[in-house]
């Protein structure tokens, strides 16, 4: 066993394994997953124990995929009733508000029982059960986990939307899923400004469906408008209701939560996860990759709204049992060392984030870091995009003091959990590489043709065979879900992704090889930006491409036609960056707008983004083959007006 310890020489837990047991688990895993998974899926508990284990198929004309079908059990239970007995009064979550002049909270089992059952109640009084859908629309906040588990409580499935979206993005959403109740609060603050989340869902509902029911969390207590019959304060309700409610029998195979996700169009996709196989694996991955140990506090930054925040702040740490901290703030509020004041304060041993985040703060200065007593910290995480090996060594040395392993996970909102990753104990670090396969993951490197490659090589990312934390299909659309990720390489999940793989076997993401781009490490399909854009009065057509930004990885350049006879001015750029914002949210607030007369395209009319990724990129030398273009002199035109917006 390897030894692990911390900055103050404590000594620390051993690892959960070491190479020998990695390699001995990894080939069982992969020669016999049934028999693998059949042992692994133990680590919950069942009401009824599964026989069949996995029921899985990538073959094109008949994608299926179940794990433990035969099985049932409750997600809430699993989360919290079964810990009751060891450790109801451990915490659960520590609560971390956005001041730090506010006081931290922190939630016992016992108590995370009480609210959760709760809250159950009051939604089965609304009228919620089995098998509806709940649209979650909070900051992070404590009652964000209730309403969660209080869904999986009575089997509703719910459908978390960021609190940054805006209002169109809320009521899409809301009626994808034809969801009866929305759970909101009055604001949200962050940063030290706050949003006005239940005015941004009174404008979703009206503009969609108006006769959905809305639960409110008091958080600040601001002034809001209220739909008399509709509306319900939780406080109120919660004091209506017992804290006792019997969880419900659910299968294995009954959807847990609907999460949003874009893609390479315009529309998102509703990527569905169901309960056994996803909880499985987020608490085994969790256990194993961040060297979870019993007393540990675990925390991992991300926000609810998005993937990371459901497997690995809510689902997996508390199917372990753990301690897990919520963040209601940003990293850089009131100053650019919260972080590391939270990490003293909570004595956090396991710190999960994104590459953006440290990128942002290694431009602060090693000043902030230096203000907090880090020395709790055995293991540091990042997810989100790759990390560029300048800010894998500053988070190395600055907050893990050269001590801690580091976990570059690589994963998707369609994959549940993390599927390729360094282990503690295991593996050897390599600062921008997510080195290997998770237990159980198949990963291969495929040419364009669908050719395996073997070796050190290049191309796109696919798995091979199914994993429990996998997605089922994408909801109400199940043809949809075939197409985007079994139709292009077939008997393959293809991940979207561009890899390479090195001498060692080890996997180094590339970036997003379809028209999906990752700004601060949040995915956007760039045709949603591009159909907001045209859906502004002045705006003819548009074209949207990523390119490389020091801090959010990659930004957002936009490419802009305007209607005849509309005059190309800096007020109207501006506008339309703000109407963008708007439309979707402030995460999808283009950087740089660009005036074009025309676009690159075939002769078939199809948008040549090669090239315009290259202009954004201010890279003329490699443009490649323009001699296809119906017109190749607007490729002149634009790397002029280029030039006049640098
Ligand atoms: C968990 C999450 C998924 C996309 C994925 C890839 C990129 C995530 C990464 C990474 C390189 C890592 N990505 N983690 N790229 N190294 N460690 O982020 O899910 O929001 O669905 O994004 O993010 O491009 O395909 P999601």
């Amino acid at each position: 066993m390897v030894q692990s310890s911390n900055a103050a020489g404590a000594k620390t837990p051993d690892f959960h394994i070491d190479p020998e047991a990695y390699d001995r688990m990894y080939a069982q895993s992969v020669n016999d997953p049934a028999t693998f998974w059949g042992e692994h899926g133990k680590r919950l508990d069942w009401i009824k124990p599964y026989t069949r284990v996995k029921n899985t198929s990538f073959a094109y004309d008949d994608v299926s995929i179940k794990w433990f079908e035969d099985g049932t059990l409750n997600v809430a239970a699993n989360c919290v009733d079964r810990h009751l007995a060891t450790r109801g009064d451990q915490t659960a979550i520590i609560w971390e508000p956005d001041s730090p002049d506010e006081e931290a909270l922190h939630i016992s089992y016992k108590e995370l029982h009480s609210q959760v059952s709760k809250m159950a109640n009051v939604l089965k009084s609304m009228g919620v059960g089995k098998g509806d859908r709940v649209v979650i629309y909070l900051p992070m906040i404590p009652e964000a986990a209730y309403s969660m588990l209080a869904c999986a409580r009575i089997g509703a499935i719910h459908s978390i939307v960021f609190a940054g979206f805006s209002p169109d993005a809320l009521g899409a959403r809301v009626n994808g899923c034809d969801a009866k109740v929305v759970i909101t609060a009055d604001h949200a603050p962050r940063g030290g400004r706050a949003t006005k989340l239940k005015d941004n869902v009174n404008q979703a509902l009206l503009h969609d469906v108006d006769d959905v029911k809305c639960l409110v969390v008091k958080r600040t207590g601001g002034q809001i408008a209220w739909r008399e019959g509709l509306d319900f304060w939780w406080h109120e309700e919660a004091a209506k209701v017992s804290a006792d409610c019997p969880p419900e029998e659910m299968n294995a195979e009954d959807p847990l939560f609907i999460l949003y996700t874009s893609g390479s169009t315009g529309q998102p996709k509703g990527v569905v996860h169901t309960s056994g196989g996803y909880l499985a694996y987020a608490a085994m991955t969790h256990e194993y990759i961040f060297d979870y140990h019993e007393g540990d506090i675990y925390w991992c930054t991300a926000d609810v709204g998005w993937v990371t925040g459901h497997s690995y702040i809510v689902y997996g740490p508390l199917a372990n049992g753990a301690t897990t901290v919520m963040f209601e703030g940003v990293p850089t509020y009131p100053d650019a060392g919260r972080f590391w004041q939270v990490c003293e304060k909570h004595k956090v041993t396991q710190f999960y984030t994104a590459p953006t985040a440290i990128r942002a703060l290694m431009g602060k200065g090693i000043g902030p870091v230096e203000g907090s007593d880090l020395s709790s910290l055995r293991l540091l995480g990042s997810v989100g995009e790759p990390i560029n090996p300048e800010a894998w060594n500053w988070y190395n040395e600055n907050v893990g003091k050269g001590k801690c392993p580091i976990v570059d996970t690589w994963w998707q909102t369609e994959t549940g959990g993390i599927l390729i990753t360094p282990l503690p104990g295991v593996t050897k670090p390599k600062p921008g590489s997510a080195t290997k396969p998770f237990f159980g993951v198949t990963p291969v490197i495929l040419d364009d043709q669908g050719n395996e490659l073997s070796g050190a090589t290049e191309g796109v990312l696919c798995i091979k065979d199914s994993w429990p934390g996998q997605m089922r299909t994408v909801w109400g659309d199940h043809a949809r879900f075939v197409s985007t990720y079994f139709e292009m390489f077939k008997g393959y999940y293809f991940t979207g992704d561009g890899c390479r793989r090195d001498e060692d076997g080890d996997y180094w993401i590339t970036g997003r090889v379809d028209d999906v781009i990752n700004v601060s490490g949040h995915r956007m399909g760039t045709a949603e930006v591009e159909s907001a854009l045209v859906a502004h009065a002045t705006v003819s057509e548009a074209a949207v491409v990523g390119y490389p930004h020091d801090i959010k990885g990659q930004g957002i350049y936009c490419y802009v036609t305007l209607m005849d006879g509309v005059e190309a001015t800096d007020e109207l750029r501006t506008e339309l960056a703000n109407w963008v914002r708007t439309e979707i949210g402030p995460i999808a607030k283009p950087d740089v707008i660009q005036w074009a007369p025309g676009l690159p395209k075939t002769r078939s009319g199809k948008i040549m983004r090669r090239i315009l990724r290259k202009i954004a990129e201010n890279d003329y030398d490699s443009l490649g083959d323009t001699s296809t273009l119906a017109d190749p002199s607007v490729v002149e035109e634009l790397i002029s007006n280029r030039a006049a917006l640098a």
